[in-house]
């Protein structure tokens, strides 16, 4: 009999992790079960083998897989990317429900197929994230493709940043106008009416501009 294997769909997981975060710590890393996980029914434990407790048995082979990682919380990303946020990039894919059957982190749990948050009694899981792939043999022998590139992608503005990136921008020609106004040589050539008109009208954007900058 042949050692217990981690499945392809967590292989691949990992590897997603180690590939977006490759500084990431791996001190709470782990697949397979310690001698406390084997005393209880985890999805750490390898189904196929007499004596184990794993969580799911039901695949139509014969070999011993693992179908759980734990990975290290500390992703030690330079643009910030937590853990919090690969979870919650996770929960918005379509396609999550095919890989995973549940993740746990930071005191919620989120199981498929909606992977809406759920308060966790059990252990918190504050030093690792815990997955369990999908209990099927397609989940078991897939390498999934996971995009963690566009994690943190940071071409998605918020409506609040695109607002505040067009007012920024009117604000930016509206001084330009004031600028013109006072520079130009047809200001210059202009008679007393015209000229006072165009300062009473520099005058007025100048104070919007102001007032916006408030
Ligand atoms: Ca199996
Ligand atoms: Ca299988
Ligand atoms: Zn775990």
């Amino acid at each position: 009999m042949t050692g217990p294997v981690l499945t392809a769909g967590m292989a691949s997981l990992r590897d997603a992790f180690d590939r977006r975060f490759p500084n990431r710590s791996k001190v709470s890393d782990g697949w397979i079960g310690d001698n406390a996980h084997r005393k209880t029914r985890s999805s750490h434990n390898p189904d196929d083998t007499p004596g184990e407790l794993p969580e799911w048995d039901g695949d139509a082979d014969r070999r011993r897989e693992v179908r759980a990682l734990d990975v290290t919380a500390d992703l030690r990303d330079p643009h910030g990317v937590t853990m919090q946020d690969t979870i919650d990039f996770l929960r918005e894919q379509h396609w999550l429900s095919a890989a995973i059957e549940y993740m746990i982190y930071d005191r919620f749990i989120y199981i498929q197929p909606d992977f809406l948050p759920i308060p966790f009694d059990g252990d918190p899981h504050l030093e690792h994230a815990h997955f369990t792939g999908r209990f099927s043999d397609a989940a078991d022998a897939r390498y999934f493709a996971w995009h963690f590139e566009q994690i943190g992608d940071d071409d998605v503005l918020t409506s609040e940043q695109i607002t505040a990136a067009a007012a920024a921008g009117v604000q930016s020609l509206l001084w330009q106008a004031v600028h013109a106004i006072r520079h130009d040589d047809a200001y210059e050539q202009a008679d007393e009416n015209t000229q006072r008109a165009w300062r009473n009208t520099r005058d007025l954007i100048a104070e919007v501009v102001r007032e916006g900058m408030k």
